[in-house]
């Protein structure tokens, strides 16, 4: 298990500081996989004398820029971080050999690192240097700061969310009452924090550009266009100057699409059956921990995709967006005959967020 019991309980001033190392390792969103988001504070004297946080994988772990920042004031200071620091040779040298050299007198830790090459063996390393550690403090606001990393560690697979717009007499919508282009939307910061974002290929029949997050220096996720020629005739309609080098298309008809495709510099996956599982793995090889299906365009081609995710239990989440319409003509269509609570999949960590455009839904899916 990842949860620590042995370890000493933290003092109050404890969880600020792992909170600061949240708010740091933050500033990297989107940025960090296939690596976790990791913050980190040198506090000595009841002050912060560095911080720093992970920006990238490849590129210094979170406690090298917080030491680095507090240079000699490092020693007998206590050491932040909100994941357990490593004790391995990956693409960076190891952690806890970083902090022994800097003399730290204890090291504090939101939640121990479940990759196996770390396990708690990077708290076995700095307790046997003689350094007092404490481990779990702010446990759940770290778990949750990385969900998609640990949830990849654990199983293998990147997280996968499933997203979509319903009226208020529930039925699906295919449209976005966030505009796409805005800043400071729900839906332009969802996309911010996931690696991949899954569409269908018959959103671009239309006027709609490929969506990308509109937050300042965001991420942007790759998107992944499922294009299905059984229910979309036609050939993918990706506008040239949509395309950029993050776009991947999965289709059932190479022969038609590809070719063309190709010319405008887009990778394409040709299937012979479009399924959930072949898109994961792609996405768990390219180091993607995140990855949210987006339910707008040809319901057709999800159809099959959200059946299987949901039987091989794939989905783990969903964020639906209520807009403040009434769906006429299908006022019936909600009354599946569903009399039992217990007769669907449970779901639970159930978050609401309520302005005047929107009710947004998110949660977890408990199977
Ligand atoms: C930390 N602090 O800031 C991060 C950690 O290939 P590497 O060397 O970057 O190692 C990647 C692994 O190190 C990653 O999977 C995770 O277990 C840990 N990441 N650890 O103490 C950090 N980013
Ligand atoms: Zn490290």
């Amino acid at each position: 298990g990842i949860s620590n019991g042995e370890s000493d309980v933290g003092d109050c001033d404890d969880g600020f500081y792992i909170r600061r190392c949240v708010q740091l390792a933050r500033k990297a969103i989107g940025f960090t996989s296939p690596n976790p988001m990791v913050g980190c504070v040198i506090v000595k004297d009841g002050k912060i004398v560095g911080q720093g946080f992970h920006p990238k994988a490849g590129q210094p772990h979170a406690e090298v820029f917080a030491l680095r920042d507090a240079g000699d004031l490092a020693e007998n200071a206590t050491a932040y971080v909100s994941l357990e620091p490593c004790n391995h040779f990956g693409k960076t040298p190891p952690c806890t050999e970083a902090l022994i050299k800097a003399k730290v007198k204890k090291v504090v830790v939101g939640m121990v690192d479940p990759n196996p090459l770390v396990e708690s063996k990077g708290l076995a390393r700095l307790r046997d240097a003689g350094i007092e550690v404490v481990v779990g403090v702010e446990e759940e606001l770290c778990k949750s700061l990385n969900e998609a990393f640990v949830h990849r560690m654990l199983t293998g697979k990147p997280l996968l969310t499933l997203r979509y717009s319903l009226s208020v007499n529930g039925n699906f919508l295919d449209l976005l009452g966030d505009e796409v282009t805005e800043c400071g939307g729900y839906y332009s910061r969802l996309l911010q924090e996931y690696d991949a974002v899954i569409l269908s290929s018959s959103l671009f029949s239309g006027n709609i550009s490929i969506p990308s997050s509109q937050e300042p220096g965001a991420n942007q996720p790759i998107r992944i266009v499922i294009h299905k020629d059984s229910s979309s005739s036609n050939e993918i309609p990706l506008a040239v100057n949509e395309v950029t080098d993050k776009v991947i298309v999965f289709t059932d008809n190479g022969t038609a699409t590809a070719p063309e495709l190709a010319k405008k510099g887009i990778e394409t996956v040709i299937l012979d059956q479009i399924n959930l599982d072949v898109i994961l793995d792609y996405c768990n090889q390219q180091g993607m921990c995140s990855v949210l299906l987006d339910l707008r365009g040809n319901s057709s081609e999800f159809e099959e995709l959200v059946k299987e995710g949901i039987q091989k239990k794939n989905i783990c989440k969903f964020v639906t967006e209520i807009l403040p319409i009434w769906n006429r003509g299908s006022e019936i269509d909600p009354l599946i005959p569903v009399k039992r609570l217990d007769q669907g999949i449970q779901v639970e960590n159930l978050k609401s967020k309520c302005s005047d455009q929107n009710v947004i839904i998110e949660g977890h899916f408990k199977f």
